[in-house]
């Protein structure tokens, strides 16, 4: 691998394969981190977005690398994510409006995928990028129920969305793949830690209608999360949120009264104005 180098400046027979590696390791670095800036630059557009009102309810689809997600948001959305059988094939989160059954909006974000053993260096990284589900409505949890080691992954999962903040979101899980399990195999699937459980493959369709139905329902009958410092001028609101929602959280601080809690689309929508 060395190269012919000749004449004054350079370097006796040649660049070295190791010095060219750096050089190309460099570059990658500078390129993913412009990624990454561009994906904090975008994710900050579609918060500031929510504050004035204007976005629809968010759901991240998260889950164990290679468990189907960007192929599930691929078939709800064709939105031209990468679906490839390799790790991290995802290293950019990217959101994509659906259209439910009843007619309201969804904005479903597809994450990097979750490893048990997140290198290092890599952490950091990895962490601004997943933080899209602590601003998430709700967590969609796509499982490969094809793999033998899903239940270790499962837990991975919760293990890192506790981690990141989120683990008080509600959560839809799909069972995917469902199309390579034998006949009944996938009738003893459950997940006792969410709210609904479908069992789905997002390759050849099966189930999704019966999931997006799910979501209709998430969206109509509200379940989503509200948090916020509330100005003592507006307090009235917080006997509408005890009324139509589920009050979680209530303090009175000096600032206003901070509320953690889950509410119905058109109350949220009533917040996002107000406040
Ligand atoms: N048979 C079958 N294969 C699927 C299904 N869903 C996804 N796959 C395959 O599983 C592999 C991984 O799918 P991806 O959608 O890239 O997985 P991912 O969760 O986005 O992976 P990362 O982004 O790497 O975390 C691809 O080869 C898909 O074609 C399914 O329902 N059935
Ligand atoms: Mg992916």
């Amino acid at each position: 691998m060395s190269r012919l180098g000749g004449g004054i400046g350079t370097r006796g027979p040649g660049e070295k394969k190791l010095e060219m590696d750096r050089r190309l390791i460099g570059k990658r670095i500078s390129v993913l981190k412009e990624e990454l800036s561009e994906v904090v630059r975008h994710r900050e557009l579609i918060r500031s977005g929510r504050k004035k009102g204007k976005t629809p309810p968010v759901a991240a689809i998260v889950g164990y690398t290679n468990a189907g997600k960007s192929t599930l948001l691929n078939y709800l959305t064709d939105a031209g994510v990468l679906a490839e059988d390799e790790l991290f094939a995802t290293l950019d989160p990217t959101t994509r409006a659906v259209l439910l059954p009843c007619g309201s909006e969804i904005l479903l974000t597809d994450t990097v995928g979750f490893i048990r053993k997140l290198p290092h260096h890599l952490i950091e990284a990895f962490r601004s990028t997943l933080e899209e589900v602590v601003y998430a409505d709700l967590i969609i949890h796509v499982a490969d129920a094809s793999n033998p080691r899903m239940d270790t992954q499962m837990a991975v999962v919760y293990d890192t969305l506790n981690d990141l903040g989120a683990g008080v979101k509600p959560v839809y899980t799909l069972f995917n793949k469902i199309d390579l399990l034998k006949e009944r195999e996938g009738h003893h699937l459950w997940d006792s830690r969410a709210e609904k459980t479908y069992c789905i493959s997002a390759k050849t369709g099966e189930g999704i209608e019966a999931f997006a139905e799910g979501l209709s329902e998430f969206i109509l009958l509200g379940q989503i999360l509200y948090e916020e410092t509330i100005p003592y001028t507006k307090a009235s609101l917080i006997s509408r949120i005890r009324s139509e929602g589920q009050l979680m959280t209530e303090e009175y601080r000096e600032d206003g009264i901070y509320v953690k809690a889950l509410v119905p689309s058109p109350l949220y929508g009533k917040l996002l104005s107000e406040i």
